[in-house]
Parts: structure tokens; sequence; C-alpha cells
């Protein structure tokens, strides 16, 4: 019989020793070279503490888009961790981090900060967070639309296994007329209105890259007015390109909802907002196409619900994440207990969403706090009902919540 502390050390210690599959990250296998993030002034300027850097800087916005890297991140190092505390969960990251590589932050000098950095490569750094992370692989985000990483891939390199990769097609979807004279340059014979023609064309395309880079799904994210049927391109491509593709291929879709891009221009990738979108769009997406598999996560609070009640209705849906501004100790907390209490564990409770190598040992670190906190609460409940869990049981669960559920659905 576990007491109660029995039960959280061992619901802990199990999330702990999960490795995870991270589903989604901006992160590159380090043969992308300078695509690769890492170090301190990369975790400083991520878009995330740039948007709250903003808040309180004075300086106009393309003075600031001026300076070198190592300026803005000391902008940003003074507003937000030196003039006030560094509360916020972007904040917090970055000291979650520090502390984990036993890095002392508390002379909070900038200066000696770098240098700790100084003494890794990027290859030997990827081992080192990768570990400290516990995660197993990241998917990273491939476009053949970004000509730095085009050339990567034209190039030739080889991969290393903890990185596989996921074709990432929002220009396809949602600029057609300038992702058309692209598609033509790069020898495939398309036409600006969508024909038949096109279609096998677009699919020709998604087949090359799928192979290419052994794509585990192609993903798009999608703004909040998205709907599905609808006349226009975006839905015209899904149907007739994505969809008999994903069939051919086994390749699920991955739609990432809810995002509303520039809304702020002047703050550059900082400046997208949110907006909640249309799970029924969903649902007829799964509803007409039983035969193709769905990944999904929306970035309004507003959507979690309707979307957890759309993955109990479509056996080809899968839900994933707590995607952007979602990813918050408080947030993730209340949409993973609705999760479970609607799903049992058939969803992926998180994906880190990380551009900054570094960024991994927090993100996972501050998910499985919440997860454990979540999972020792709804064990309790069934151990009161004298339902007590394993251990291999709870490995199975955590596994399946960390990345493994996932491959399953990918697979099966
Ligand atoms: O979370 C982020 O870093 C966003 O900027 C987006 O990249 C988003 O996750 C996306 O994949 O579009
Ligand atoms: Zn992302």
């Amino acid at each position: 019989m576990h007491t109660p502390e029995t039960l959280r050390a061992l619901v802990r210690d199990v999330i702990e020793r999960t490795p995870v599959y991270d589903m989604h990250t901006h992160l590159y296998d380090p043969a992308f070279g300078e695509l690769l993030l890492w170090g301190i002034d990369d975790l400083l300027t991520y878009h995330y503490l740039i948007a709250e850097g903003f808040r309180w800087l004075e300086m106009p916005a393309e003075k600031f888009w001026a300076l070198p890297k190592s300026g803005q991140a000391e902008l940003i190092w003074n507003a937000l961790f030196l003039e006030h505390s560094p509360l916020s969960e972007a904040c917090r990251g970055v000291l979650t981090v520090l502390h984990a590589l036993e890095i002392d932050a508390r002379p909070r000098d900038l200066p000696a900060l770098r240098q700790h950095f100084k003494k890794w490569t990027a290859a030997g750094f990827t081992t080192r967070v990768m570990e400290k992370a516990n995660v197993r692989q990241v998917c990273m985000t491939n476009s053949p639309f970004d000509a730095t990483e085009r050339a990567v891939w034209d190039r030739g390199f080889n991969r290393d296994p903890r990185f596989r990769a996921a074709l990432r097609i929002d220009p396809l979807l949602l600029d057609w007329e300038n992702s058309a004279p692209l598609l033509r340059a790069w020898g495939y014979d398309v036409s600006p209105e969508l024909n038949p023609r096109t279609f096998d064309e677009v699919r020709r395309f998604l087949a090359d890259w799928t192979r290419r880079i052994d794509a585990q799904y192609c993903m798009v994210s999608l703004p909040p007015d998205w709907s599905f049927p609808a006349d226009g391109a975006t839905a015209q491509l899904i149907e007739h390109a994505i969809m008999p593709h994903g069939r051919e291929h086994g390749q699920a879709f991955a739609m990432m909802i809810g995002v509303r891009r520039g809304v702020n221009p002047q703050l550059r990738m900082a400046g997208d907002s949110l907006g909640p979108g249309e799970v029924e769009s969903v649902e007829r997406l799964c509803a007409a196409f039983p035969g193709n598999k769905f990944l999904c996560t929306m970035l309004a609070r507003e959507n979690q619900h309707a979307l957890c009640v759309a993955a109990r209705k479509f056996r080809n849906l899968h839900i994933f994440g707590c995607w952007w501004f979602l990813n918050t100790p408080s947030l993730i907390e209340e949409i993973t207990r609705m999760r479970l209490e609607l799903l049992g564990v058939s969803f992926t409770a998180q994906h880190s969403d990380a551009r900054v190598l570094d960024q991994l040992i927090y993100k996972w670190a501050h998910t499985r706090e919440v997860l454990t906190r979540v999972l020792v609460e709804k064990y309790a409940t069934l151990a009161a009902a004298s339902w007590e869990p394993g251990r291999a049981e709870i490995e199975g669960d955590v596994h399946d919540l960390l990345g493994g559920g996932l491959e399953k659905f990918l697979t099966h």
C-alpha cells in the first residue's frame, strides 16, 4: 500500500527517469552549424524574452534590431533580470538552465556567464543538454522554403539519429501565390490555378522532401480563422495534395492552430499573437479522411476542452503539447489534468518548442514538475478506490505521455 509520500516519490522517479521524445522543436542537428542555437546570448534573445523585454525598453524597435546579438542580450538581461525579478516562465527558464549546468548566476554577471559556455563545442553541448534534460530524440522543424536550411540538405550530411525531421510547409498552404513560382523554379510543373496536374506536382514535391529528410510528419501552423472545407487554396491543397500524400506515405498531418502572425510587426518574430480557432474544422477533416492520421495542438486556452472532446470522437486524431503561450506551469497543469480526465493517457503531454538547445533542460524540467503533481493526484484517486498503481504501469503511462504514445500512433 502506498502512502502519499511513497506514491509521490514513485511517480516523480518514473517521470524523471523516462526519456522524452520531443515531437516539436526548432532545434537542428549539429551538422546544420550556425542554425543550431545555444549558449547564454541565444537564451537571452529568445523571442519569448524579447517580447517581455520590450515591455520595459524605451528605444525604438529598429535600434534594438540593429544591435549585435550580444548587445540585444545585454539589454534583455538588464531589463528582465537586473532591474526586475525574473519571475516570468521564460525568464525562470534561463535560471533553471544555468542552475542545471552548474553555472553560478548569483553574481548576476553576464560576461562571466558567457565565459562558462566557452568550454563547450556544439557536439559536446548537445550530448550534455540531452542527458541533463533526459530527452532521447527531438524532432526538428524543417522547411524546404528556408534557403539556409535547404542548402544544408542539398550539400548532404550524416544524420545524427537523435534529430528527427518534420516537413514544415506553412508557405505552401498559406501563401500559394508566392510558393507556386518557387515550386516551378525547383522543377515542379505547377500552375497558379489549382488543377489536377498542379495537385500531382505538389504531391511529388511533398514525396521528394518526405524521402529526402525522412519526415516523421507534415506540419503547418494555421490562423484562428482557418476553416475546412473551404474554397481557398489552403483547404484545396489540404484535400487534394496533403491528404492523398499522407495516405500514400502513411504520414500524419500535424496542425498547429490559432496563431495570428505579425500582430506587432515591429517586434518581428516576437510580434505574433493568438486567437481561438475552429475545432469543428478539425473534426470535419478527421471525419472526411478516416484513412489519414492527424496531430493537433491549439494555441488558445478556450479551445482546449473542445479539442479533447474531438479526440474522444476520432481515433485518427492525436492531440499534443501546451503550445507557446500555454507553456506556463499554471496552464500546463490545467490542460494536462483536463486531458487526463477526458482521454486517459492517449495524448502527448508536451513538446518543448525549444529554439535554443539549452532550453530543452528547462522546458522539460518544468513540465516534469507539473506532470508529477497532476499524476500523483490522479493515481491517488485510483488508490483511494483500492487500485494501487504499480511501477511498471506508471512507467507505461509516462512513456506514452512523453512521446511513446505518439510513436505508436504514427506506426500503427
Ligand atoms: O513557439 C514558438 O517558438 C513560435 O515562434 C512558433 O515557432 C511556433 O511554435 C511554430 O512552430 O509556429
Ligand atoms: Zn514551434
